[in-house]
């Protein structure tokens, strides 16, 4: 149902929420799905049956901001993309702390973590039964080391969610390329993964998928790694091209579309590593008519590597640029994972750790205090930022709005967007205004509430 220019007009504790909606002014189809109107008239159904997120993927997103973590032995070849010969004897951080990097991502106000458990080199950071290439041949800890273990405890320490990334494509593996084989083995690494280390919220499946050393290539078995992460994991979100819980967002710049549905067709990214152009599009769009809930991701390095490189010190983002990831993640219906890889000692690097402390203390600063309660006291207030929030467990909706603040007698327009979701930021030039309101233009299906701050 396209609704037509419906006017949110917000009166107090700084929402546009369910009661402002009932004083609407609707037009005659307009009504409140499923609740009552302000006449008394009883509710009506919802039109259409709109995908919803489940408890896990609704908290996926709140939790706004996940640190990446790329760490192994590209850390220890200054590689990005290891080939599988490296040897473990490499492995040695001397000081490795994963406390630390939990404790950062913490300050920053990151509330999970995602380790490459196994990068496409093979080297395994915990000590696998399944391969001799793992930390257990390594110096590391005299060989008794397990990082997986270390970096589950760390995340459980500071209150962190835990995640991993086990890349499908193994350099290292013998039978990689001999599809059943090596889909046995793959499975075999994740059951460990996921019956070991307690609960993991988030298991990363990366689309690159190689040649064999046999020069064939290797088919992977999809529906069955997520059956096996469905059945040790159920509370677990499934990231990859084609989610089935989470889909990647379609490039590695931290940007997600604008507009950008959390729901998606499909059908349309069927399996990952999916290229061409419509796949591309559905990844970093969404489709509003899509039937399936499978809201996007966006992972980017805070170097330009994934990996550790000392000559990247230097071109380590700004907090200008973090902030700006922000906007064009979080702030557009999405969620930042943000890589800060550790060193060769096994610690973030110090500039790192530094960014993204200006960088909390920035997003901190601005989002310090709502200004919109003012505004439905009759005080003025100078504001230059709105934050949108569609109440996304009802679903999205919310298609084309505009925001207007009054200014004295004149209504002037503060930003006017696409889709809202869990959260739109809009920034603009600072302005003193007396009210805001927030008009509807389109909708798919009957949005529910959409609360407003003004900051
Ligand atoms: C890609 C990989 O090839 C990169 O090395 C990195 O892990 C990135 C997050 O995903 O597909």
């Amino acid at each position: 149902m396209n609704v037509s220019r419906r006017h949110l007009l917000g009166a107090a504790a700084g929402v546009f929420l369910l009661p402002h909606l009932k004083r609407m002014s609707f037009g005659s189809e307009d009504v409140e799905p499923g609740r009552a109107e302000p006449s008394g008239r009883p509710p009506s159904p919802r039109p259409v049956e709109r995908p919803l997120p489940s408890p896990s993927q609704l908290q996926w997103q709140q939790d706004e901001l996940a640190l990446f973590l790329h760490f192994g032995v590209n850390t220890f070849t200054d590689r990005e993309w290891g080939d599988g010969t490296e040897s473990p004897g490499i492995f040695a951080p001397a000081r490795l702390d994963a406390r630390q990097w939990a404790r950062t991502a913490r300050e920053a106000g990151f509330r999970a973590m995602v380790l490459t458990a196994k990068h496409h080199d093979g080297f395994c950071l915990w000590p696998s039964r399944t391969t001799r290439h793992s930390v257990a041949a390594s110096p590391w800890r005299g060989g008794t080391g397990d990082l997986v273990r270390e970096f589950t405890d760390a995340c459980r320490q500071e209150g962190l969610r835990a995640g991993l990334y086990l890349s499908p494509w193994d350099r290292n593996a013998s039978m990689y390329g001999d599809s059943p084989r090596y889909n046995d083995f793959y499975c075999d690494q994740l059951t460990e993964l996921l019956t070991g280390y307690g609960p993991i919220h988030e298991v990363w499946f990366d689309g690159a998928n190689g040649e064999g050393p046999n020069g064939r290539r290797q088919e992977y078995d999809w529906p069955r790694f997520w059956g096996v992460v469905r059945r040790h994991q159920p509370d677990a979100v499934i990231f990859s091209d084609a989610g089935p819980d989470v889909r990647w967002i379609g490039n590695e710049r931290g940007e997600a579309g604008d507009p950008n549905w959390s729901t998606v067709d499909p059908d349309v990214v069927a399996f990952p590593g999916q290229a061409g152009d419509q796949a591309r599009e559905m990844l970093q769009h969404g489709d509003p008519h899509g039937t399936v809930w499978r809201p996007g991701e966006c992972d980017v390095s805070i170097r330009p590597g994934w990996f550790h490189h000392p000559s990247e010190d230097d071109r380590v983002k700004s907090v200008d640029e973090l902030v700006q990831l922000y906007f064009t993640s979080v702030g557009r219906n999405s969620k930042l994972l943000l890589n800060v890889p550790p060193t060769r000692e096994g610690i973030l690097p110090p500039v790192d750790v530094h960014r993204l402390r200006g960088m909390r203390e920035r997003l901190d600063a601005l989002f310090s205090r709502d200004r919109f309660p003012d505004l439905a006291r009759g005080r003025k207030a100078v504001v230059s930022v709105a934050r949108l929030r569609e109440d996304i467990a009802e679903g999205q909706a919310v298609s084309k709005y505009s925001l207007e603040g009054r200014v004295g007698e004149k209504w002037q327009l503060l930003s006017r967007g696409t889709t809202i979701g869990y959260q739109k930021l809009d920034r603009f030039a600072p302005v003193e205004l007396e009210a805001v309101r927030l008009n509807i233009e389109e909708s798919v299906g009957a949005p529910g509430g959409v609360k407003v701050a003004l900051y």
